[in-house]
């Protein structure tokens, strides 16, 4: 990656005009969700193009409500009280993903900017 950007940065004149950002890691942005007989909250925002870790915590039994299926990602998360699983992705700009419960009684959203 940093070669990448050296190599464009070369081609493109930047070295010399524009410092090239060289983090040592990646950011990485968290979100969490507990579910208490419903989402709190219900619309998570995350920022686009940064990897995200998203954690669901179950608070309370919440019926069908234990277990949260996220279709784009393709991830079911079957919880017992007191419990918390997280998924990691990377949003993309624009994004929305639903969570929801397996009924889709419970509905919640990422939404990514
Ligand atoms: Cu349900």
């Amino acid at each position: 990656m940093k070669n990448i950007f050296f190599s464009l940065a070369l081609a493109s004149g930047l070295i010399g005009t524009v410092a090239p950002q060289v983090s040592a890691k990646p950011k990485v942005q968290t979100a969490r969700v507990v579910i208490d007989g419903s989402y709190k909250p219900e619309s998570v925002t995350l920022k686009a193009g940064i990897p995200a870790t998203l954690s669901f915590t179950l608070k309370s039994d919440s019926g069908c409500g234990n277990t949260v299926v996220i279709p784009a990602l393709k991830k079911t998360l079957a919880l017992k009280v007191g419990q918390t699983k997280t998924v990691s992705f990377t949003p993309k700009k624009n994004q929305t993903l639903a969570f929801q419960c397996p009924m889709q009684m419970l509905n919640g959203k990422v939404v990514a900017r």
